[in-house]
């Protein structure tokens, strides 16, 4: 806990984190500077008392005695000069009473974030999920709750100082972000955060297959436990078939799956992550799993669109870069043609060709990184531009054959052409539907 009654706190960007933040920090007594250098902010959230300054350079972040970043703003604009300088999560961290298990890794937080959250509701404790999913974490702060579950970016790791959360989850690891963290040593440096201050009472859960995460593992003081769709593991817990297995000390627990069918990849490695944290606070392993029975995906994540003359449509909008896309085309069990492309985040394409490309019979490119993915593939695959989704979609109606499937999954940022893999998804969906009606006498 920290007193914050009489600080001076300056709070830097006024979006989701940022109003969460000033709120909470003036609803505790502080004295509240909001900085946003956009002049068009929305204040009608925040309380009177609040000073905003927006459309002007951020304050001297010496002047105040606590500054909290919003995970947008990069660590270099205010580290230097802070006195002190917490993000959402190192504040919520210092409020929440009760144990926190938090996630990150490149791909599947959410997924995995949710899937804790109905285990452990699931298993009989109160837990409610926030965090970079897009529910501020200080929303916890005062819950009646016996967990707290929060998704943590790299972007929010970075401003942790004393968070330690009782498990800490890092999914997975691919490149993405680099333009903020420049290199994939950076951001696992960012990432790794997760753990710095867990001793041998916490729980660390890594996919140990990733040699990165490995290396890792190795120098972490929790008790470190692996998950692995594949193959059994030593410590942590796996699959097989229709069973998740738990293994601990010399015991190795089977639990069958509800509905006695094995989960496609990557909600399998997801699933089989969240049950571990869920089982290592407390959790019964049984009454956990029962809530994959009727766990829904979340939008825009591998989502099933429609089938139509036996083409099935799928929207991975939220492959946002070039790892997410290639656990989605891994994963395809039909003659694929693969919608692709949107802002170039800078990142190499390397995982997306070889074994990922096995079932992919062409590929439709869109947005500014049409022309560096076309590169990239067309020595291993059929490209084609398109230039933008409306005409990918149109040109995929026409290729598309029953049996086949039409995945989008962009292995780029929205931005070039929507505001969000929210509005690029719903494009899609809405373009697909559109082309059932068209069908219709
Ligand atoms: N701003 C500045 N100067 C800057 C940068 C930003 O003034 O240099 C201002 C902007 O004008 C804007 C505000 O800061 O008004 C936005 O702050 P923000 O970008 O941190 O956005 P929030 O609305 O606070 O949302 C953040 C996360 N955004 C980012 O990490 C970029 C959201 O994750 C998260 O859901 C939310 O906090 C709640 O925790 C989004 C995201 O894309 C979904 N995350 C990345 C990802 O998942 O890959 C990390």
């Amino acid at each position: 806990m920290v007193e914050l009654t009489g600080q001076k706190v300056l709070v830097l960007g006024l979006g989701m984190t940022g109003a969460s933040a000033a709120r909470f920090c003036a609803e505790r007594g502080a004295r509240v500077v909001v900085a946003d250098e956009r002049p068009d902010v929305d204040t009608s959230g925040l309380p009177s008392g609040i000073e905003v300054r927006a459309g002007q350079a951020f304050p001297d972040p010496g002047d105040f005695d606590l500054v909290i970043p919003s995970p947008g703003i990069p660590h270099a604009r205010y580290a230097s000069k802070a006195k002190r300088a917490w993000g959402d999560i190192e504040l919520a961290f210092r409020f929440l009473k009760v144990p926190i298990i938090a996630v990150t890794g490149t791909n599947g937080k959410s997924t995995t974030v949710r899937l804790i959250e109905a285990m452990l509701r699931a298993a009989g404790l109160r837990a409610r999920a926030a965090g970079n999913l897009g529910e501020p974490a200080l929303d916890l702060v005062g819950q009646a709750l016996d967990v707290a579950v929060l998704e943590v970016s790299s972007f929010q790791l970075e401003a942790v100082d004393a968070f330690r959360p009782k498990v800490g989850v890092l999914l997975n690891l691919s490149p993405d972000h680099l333009d903020r963290h420049e290199t994939m040593a950076g951001y696992l440096a960012a990432k790794a955060r997760l753990f710095a201050r867990q001793d041998e009472n916490d729980h660390a859960i890594l996919d140990l297959r990733n040699t990165r995460l490995r290396e890792l593992a190795s120098e972490l003081s929790a008790a470190v436990h692996a998950f692995d769709g594949e193959a059994p593991v030593e410590r942590g817990a796996s699959c097989d078939g229709s069973c998740f297995v738990r293994t601990e000390a010399e015991a190795i627990l089977r639990f069958p799956l509800p509905g006695g069918e094995p989960l496609p990849e990557p909600l399998r490695s997801n699933a089989l992550a969240a049950w571990l944290a869920a089982c290592l606070v407390g959790a019964d392993p049984a009454r956990a799993l029962g809530a994959l029975g009727d766990f829904q995906a979340l939008p825009h994540r591998l989502e099933r669109v429609c089938t139509i003359d036996d083409v099935e449509w799928i929207d991975d909008s939220k492959a946002t870069n070039p790892g997410a896309a290639a656990r989605a085309l891994e994963g395809m069990e039909r003659s694929t043609i693969w919608i692709a492309g949107g802002r170039d985040k800078g990142l190499p394409f390397d995982e997306l060709v070889g074994a990922s490309l096995g079932r992919v019979r062409r590929v439709l490119l869109i947005g500014e990184a049409a022309a560096s993915l076309g590169r990239a593939l067309s020595r291993h695959a059929t490209t084609e531009q398109l230039g933008t989704l409306e005409a990918a979609v149109a040109r995929a109606a026409e290729l598309a054959v029953p049996g086949d499937a039409v995945l989008l999954a962009p292995a780029c940022a929205s931005f070039d052409q929507f505001t969000s893999f929210e509005e690029r998804g719903d494009r899609f969906t809405a373009l697909v539907h559109a082309l059932t009606q068209e069908e219709s006498p």
